[in-house]
C-alpha cells in the first residue's frame, strides 16, 4: 500500500495520455495537480492571463492534433478559461480545461472565489463534471480525454473540490486506472457508399476537394496527398486542415476560403465538390456553394454531413479511415485542362499583386509587408495569424507548409482577437525545431504583448511581426465603406506605439520599421536573435484589406 495525493491521480492519466505540458496560472485550488504533474516531468507554463492559457492548449491540440490542457483557480480565473474553451468549442478543438473548487464543506457560504461554475461551462463543451470522489478522479479525467478526442472532437471541463484535490492518503492500491481511455481504432463508413463515391470521383471532369479540420484532426495528410497525385485533383485547405496538404504541392491551390477569389471560382467552375471534414461558416458560406452542384462529403459526425449543403453523396467516418476504403478504388486519372485553369488564376492574381509586392511608399503597403514575409517561410517554418485586416491578408497571401504550421485566428468561426501571441508559444513549445512566426495585428497583439515575459521565462523564442497601421483597421474599413457622410470614426483609432519598446522592456529583441527596405533587414535580425523578438511595422492605415 503507498498513499498518494489527489493530484498525483490525475498526474498519472495524464501521463499515462502523452500530455506534455499545463498551461495556467496557479491558485490554491489546483496547486497539488501542478506539483503533482511537475513530478511526473509534466511542465507548467505559467501565463499571465488564463484566457491565454486557453489559447495555448487550442493551439497546442492546432499544431500537434493532441488535447491540450489548461487550467485556472477558482472564479476568476475559471471565468478568464471562458473564451479560449469557447473558441475551441466553436471551432471544434480538443482541449481540457481544469477549474479549481472550493471545499464541499465550504459550498454556498461565500467562499473564496467560489461560485457556481458548472451551469456556465456545460453550455459549450462537450463533457462538463465535478468529480465527486477522491478515488474515481483518473475515472473522471480519463473520461475528459476520451470525450475531448472522441467522434467531433472539442472542450471538455472538469473541476475537483479542494478536499479532494489536496487530500493526500488515497491507498494508490484501491485506485482503479484502465490501461486506455482513448479508443484507438476510428469509425469507417459503409463500404457500399464507398463504392459509389469512387465511381463519382472517376466520372467528375473537373473536381475539387475542400479539407479542414476534421482531415487535421484525423491525421489525414498522408491520404488526401496520395488522393490529390493520384487522381489529380486541386484541394482548398482551410481551418485547422490549413496545409494538410502542403501549399508546395501543385494540387494545393490556396485557401479554402470562398472569400478567395480563386476558390470561389473553383467552386463555380467544378463538377464535384468532396468536402472532406469541414463545416460551412463565413468564410464558406452555404450561398458560396451553388445549390445545383454535387455534393460528396466527409465527416465523422453524421449530422454535420447535410448541415448547410444538400448533399448527393455522404460517408460518415473518419476521414483518415475512410479515405483509406477509398484510395484502392481509385485509378490514376489526369485533369490538366481543369489543374491549369485554376493554376493560372491564381497566377494572374499573384500578377495583380506585383506592383503593391514592391511598392516603397510610407507608410508601409500590406502587401509589401506579406511579400517580405513569405521571403522568411520554409517547409519549417509555423506561422500564426492575429488580427483583423492583417489576418486576411495574411490568411490569403502567406503559404501553407504543412499540417499544424498554419495557426490563425480565422481556424473557425469564432474569431477572438488575441490568439497570436498564446497559439505561437504553444507551438514553439511542440516544435522547438521549428521557427515561429507571429503575424498580428496592432490591435490583437495588446491581447497577449504580456506573453514575452513567459517567453522569457521559460526560453520560448518566437519571432513576432506587427503589422500596425495604429488602428482596429479592419472595423474602420468596413465602416468606411458604409460611411454616407465624413464623421470622426468612434474608437477605432489606437497610437502608433512602440510595441518594440515594451518588448525590449520585457526581455526581449525588438525593432521598429518604418521604410520597407528594412523590412527585410529587420526580420532577418529578429530571427537570428537568441531572444524571443518583435519588429513593429508601420504600415498605411488607408489601405485596408480588400480582395
Ligand atoms: C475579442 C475580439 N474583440 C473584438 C473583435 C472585433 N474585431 C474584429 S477585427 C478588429 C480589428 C483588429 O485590429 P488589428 O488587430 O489592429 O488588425 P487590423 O484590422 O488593424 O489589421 C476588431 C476589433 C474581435 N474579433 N475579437
Ligand atoms: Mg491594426
Amino acid at each position: 500500500m503507498s498513499n498518494v495525493r489527489g493530484g498525483d491521480l490525475i498526474a498519472k492519466v495524464f501521463k499515462q495520455e502523452g500530455v506534455k505540458y499545463i498551461f495556467g496560472i496557479p491558485g490554491g485550488h489546483i496547486y497539488p495537480m501542478m506539483e503533482a504533474c511537475d513530478d511526473l516531468g509534466i511542465k507548467f507554463i505559467g501565463t499571465r492571463n488564463e484566457m491565454n492559457a486557453a489559447f495555448m492548449a487550442e493551439g497546442w491540440a492546432l499544431t500537434t492534433g493532441k488535447v491540450g490542457v489548461c487550467c485556472g483557480t477558482a472564479g476568476p480565473g475559471f471565468t478568464n478559461l471562458i473564451t479560449g474553451i469557447a473558441n475551441a468549442s466553436c471551432n471544434k478543438v480538443p482541449i481540457l480545461a481544469i477549474g479549481g473548487k472550493a471545499r464541499t464543506s465550504q459550498f454556498d457560504r461565500n467562499d473564496l472565489q467560489d461560485f457556481q461554475q458548472l451551469p456556465v461551462v456545460s453550455s459549450f463543451v462537450k463533457y462538463a463534471r465535478q468529480c465527486p470522489d477522491g478515488y474515481r478522479l483518473p475515472e473522471y479525467f480519463g473520461r475528459a480525454i476520451a470525450e475531448a478526442l472522441n467522434n467531433c472532437p472539442g472542450p471538455v471541463y472538469m473541476e475537483v473540490p479542494r478536499e479532494k484535490m489536496e487530500a493526500t492518503d488515497y491507498d494508490l492500491d484501491k485506485v482503479n486506472f484502465q490501461k486506455t481511455w482513448v479508443c484507438p481504432t476510428k469509425p469507417a463508413a459503409d463500404s457500399k457508399a464507398v463504392q459509389e463515391a469512387a465511381q463519382m470521383i472517376k466520372d467528375a471532369k473537373a473536381p475539387i476537394i475542400i479539407a479542414g479540420s476534421g482531415a487535421f484532426f484525423s491525421g489525414a495528410g498522408d491520404e488526401l496527398t496520395e488522393l490529390v497525385n493520384r487522381c489529380d485533383i486541386p484541394i482548398f485547405t482551410r481551418n485547422a486542415g490549413r496545409g494538410i496538404v502542403p501549399d508546395t504541392n501543385p494540387h494545393a491551390i490556396c485557401i479554402g476560403s470562398s472569400i478567395h477569389p480563386v476558390c470561389k471560382a473553383a467552386i463555380d467552375n467544378s463538377d464535384l465538390i468532396i468536402i472532406c471534414g469541414t463545416r460551412s461558416g463565413y468564410t464558406l458560406p452555404k450561398a458560396s456553394i451553388p445549390s445545383d452542384k454535387p455534393i460528396l462529403r466527409i465527416d465523422i459526425d453524421g449530422a454535420s454531413i447535410t448541415d448547410q449543403f444538400d448533399i448527393k453523396l455522404g460517408l460518415v467516418g473518419d476521414v483518415k479511415t475512410v479515405l483509406n476504403q477509398l484510395l484502392p478504388l481509385l485509378p490514376e486519372m489526369k485533369h490538366p485542362e481543369w489543374m491549369g485553369i485554376l493554376r493560372q488564376t491564381m497566377m494572374g492574381m499573384g500578377g495583380m499583386m506585383a506592383d503593391a509586392a514592391k511598392s516603397p511608399q510610407v507608410p508601409i503597403h500590406p502587401i509589401r509587408l506579406m511579400a517580405e514575409i513569405r521571403q522568411f517561410i520554409d517547409k519549417d517554418t509555423i506561422m500564426v495569424i492575429d488580427g483583423g485586416d492583417t489576418a486576411s491578408w495574411g490568411n490569403l497571401l502567406l503559404p501553407a507548409m504543412g499540417p499544424g504550421q498554419t495557426l490563425t485566428i480565422a481556424n473557425g468561426s469564432f474569431g477572438p482577437l488575441g490568439v497570436g501571441m498564446p497559439y505561437a508559444i504553444a507551438a514553439k513549445l511542440a516544435h522547438p525545431e521549428k521557427k515561429v512566426i507571429l503575424l498580428t495585428g496592432d490591435g490583437a497583439f495588446g491581447y497577449g504583448a504580456m506573453e514575452y515575459d513567459t517567453c522569457m521565462r521559460y526560453g520560448i523564442k518566437i519571432t513576432t511581426v506587427i503589422l500596425n497601421d495604429a488602428c482596429w483597421g479592419m472595423i474602420k474599413n468596413s465602416e468606411a465603406k458604409k460611411a454616407k457622410e465624413a464623421k470622426p470614426f468612434v474608437g477605432l483609432y489606437l497610437r502608433e506605439t512602440h510595441y518594440e519598446e515594451v518588448v525590449k522592456g520585457l526581455g526581449g529583441y525588438a525593432e521598429l520599421v518604418t521604410k520597407s527596405e528594412d523590412i527585410h533587414g529587420a526580420i532577418e535580425r529578429a530571427l537570428n536573435s537568441d531572444l524571443p523578438s518583435l519588429v513593429n511595422v508601420m504600415t498605411d492605415v488607408k489601405i485596408g484589406f480588400n480582395f
